[in-house]
């Protein structure tokens, strides 16, 4: 068959096009696109992608084939019926064509491990191809292939991501077909702190929040569980410690928290708890007032007592059964010792060791890392324990940063691993922080050797609980964590171009709306008050 030349020169012109990726940034400088046309809306941005211009529709049927050694998986079954929920959301009822011919009718994924251990450092990269070009024409074929059930799931969310239903046609499609998708994230560790201790957060809530991670690829959720404030965590051998609750339904049970953690697995993401001490720690007294060095001084725990440590051990022995990650967090932050010096008997220990509140302070950390690594736990302390006495600490330990920036330099120097939450830009409980300076914070600011680069195991950002409680903890969340979770996935080369937060502002917004439309109530990108440019 004779082609006519002009669309001769157009195949032609489309197959040269789409021989190298572009990042997205930059925008398209050619003229066959405007510059709209030329935004990919997908968050966090994959390292690695081309694009074309056709547009393929995808069966409402559309079926799930399975293939290589990981296939056989029930993790991946299941989100791919998740997701077949949030593509065909409006393809149903009176929108549903049923019995049309469409591009794509079977998603097929190759898993090539059949390896589901989640641990830090699992492997979440994936291919993703939608269309693919044959002779001509674009054949519809949609696949993901990945190394890990959990890149299967970062690629199905891309996948879900390049989904759009389109109204007048009724037909959920793929524009800009077809995709070529190489990605891979830039950190292992992406969290997000939640604290359960302020303000209790029922279960549901907490699922919310996991699945909206899942939306943006983060995949730690820092369980900040317990704190002065509240007990809320069931530990069976000292049944009365969530008497520290703030009543009697605030509170998880063993099986709650089992609940959490295998929703989180299914997901990709893993459950980081937190056990504060020996500061933060005045709702365990409640149940225990032993641990109080006095009625009068309810923190830091006794460090005087061996009753202290034996409940530290058993929390965590009961905490071990139900959190299978490999990070533990024993806080260690903002410890005031001031009342252990003015509590008799503990300042008569404190003689008697020959030890000042700073060497206490030390000792209580330091003996509940043994506890922690004689569980086979790694470690995670906030940097105060860095701070203070660095040359002690355990070499395992992963040093948090929060106060300002310039830790993580200092912690990686000394061969420390670190996680990066600079409070100026990462606390998102500071609703006067706009998402320009989310999106900018940089965790290896500071660090120019590349293998000093590689102990910042990632970032976090934290939603402390004091303000914000379920009626509002998604709309405080999102959409500035959405900003931390492309810097800490994407390449740095594609979030740091001159005028980039120009660029990125209407994806991040489509990205908002994508969170509402799958009922995240994330608020909208620019209604922080107190913007003030540079960012
Ligand atoms: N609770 C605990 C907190 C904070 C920290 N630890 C905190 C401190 C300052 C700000 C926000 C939160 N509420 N346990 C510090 C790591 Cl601005």
């Amino acid at each position: 068959m004779l082609l006519p030349l002009s669309l001769l020169i157009l195949s032609l012109s489309s197959l040269f096009f789409s021989t190298f990726s572009r990042p997205l940034s930059q925008g398209f400088s050619n003229s066959t696109l405007n510059l709209d046309d030329s935004l990919v809306y997908l968050w966090p941005l994959p390292s690695h992608f081309t694009f074309r211009d056709d547009t393929l529709s995808i069966d409402p049927d559309l079926s799930l084939s399975l293939a290589g050694i990981g296939g056989n998986s029930t993790i991946l079954e299941e989100a791919f019926q998740r997701y077949l929920k949030i593509i065909f959301k409006h393809n149903s009822g009176d929108n549903l064509r049923r019995g049309l011919i469409y591009d794509i009718s079977e998603l097929k994924i190759t898993v090539n491990s059949d390896n589901e251990t989640l641990q830090l450092g699992v492997d979440e990269s994936y291919s993703l191809s939608i269309g693919r070009i044959d002779g001509f024409s674009v054949i519809g074929k949609a696949q993901i292939e990945a190394n890990t059930v959990y890149g299967a799931l970062r690629g199905l969310e891309t996948f879900s991501q390049l989904c759009s239903f389109n109204y007048e046609s009724k037909t959920v499609e793929v524009y800009k077909a077809p995709w070529y998708i190489r990605d891979e994230p830039r950190f292992a560790y992406r969290g997000l702190l939640v604290d359960t201790s302020r303000h209790y957060l029922p279960i549901d809530v907490i699922k919310q929040i996991i699945d909206s991670m899942s939306f943006a690829k983060l995949n730690v959720l820092h369980w900040h569980i317990i704190d002065e404030e509240s007990f809320p965590l069931e530990v069976p051998t000292y049944p009365n410690l969530w008497k520290g609750a703030y009543t009697k339904w605030e509170r998880y049970t063993v099986e709650d928290a089992r609940d959490v953690v295998n929703y989180a697995k299914l997901r990709g993401i893993n459950v980081m708890p937190e056990v504060d001490v020996p500061g933060h720690a005045e709702s365990w007294g409640y149940g225990y007032p032993d641990l109080w060095p006095s009625s009068s001084c309810r923190e830091p725990l006794d460090v005087s007592k061996n009753f202290t440590f034996d409940v530290v051990s058993a929390i965590l022995t009961e905490m071990r059964k139900i959190f299978p990650f490999e990070l533990f967090h024993l806080g260690g932050d903002e410890v005031n010792t001031d009342c252990w010096i003015s509590t008799p008997h503990v300042k008569q220990w404190l003689k008697d060791q020959n030890m000042t509140t700073k060497d206490a302070y030390q000792y209580f950390v330091l003996r509940a890392q043994e506890i922690a690594i004689s569980k086979n736990w790694t470690p995670v302390n906030w940097e105060e324990t860095f701070n203070t006495f660095s040359s002690h600490l355990n070499p395992l330990t992963v040093v948090h940063n929060w106060l300002g920036p310039g830790v993580c330099p200092k912690v990686v120097a000394k061969g420390f691993r670190c996680i990066y939450s600079n409070q100026g830009v990462w606390y998102l409980d500071h609703l006067d922080v706009p998402w320009e300076r989310v999106y900018n914070a940089e965790p290896i600011e500071g660090i120019k050797d590349i293998s000093k680069q590689e102990l910042v195991l990632g970032g976090e950002v934290c939603m402390w609980g004091e303000t914000a409680d379920t009626s509002d903890i998604q709309q405080t969340i999102w959409p500035r964590a959405a900003a931390a979770a492309e810097r800490l996935w994407s390449r740095k080369e594609s979030t740091t171009a001159v005028n980039n937060t120009l660029v990125t502002l209407p994806r991040l917004q489509y990205f908002r709306c994508l969170l509402n439309r799958r009922g995240v109530q994330a608020a909208p990108v620019t209604n922080e008050y107190a913007r003030s440019p540079p960012y």
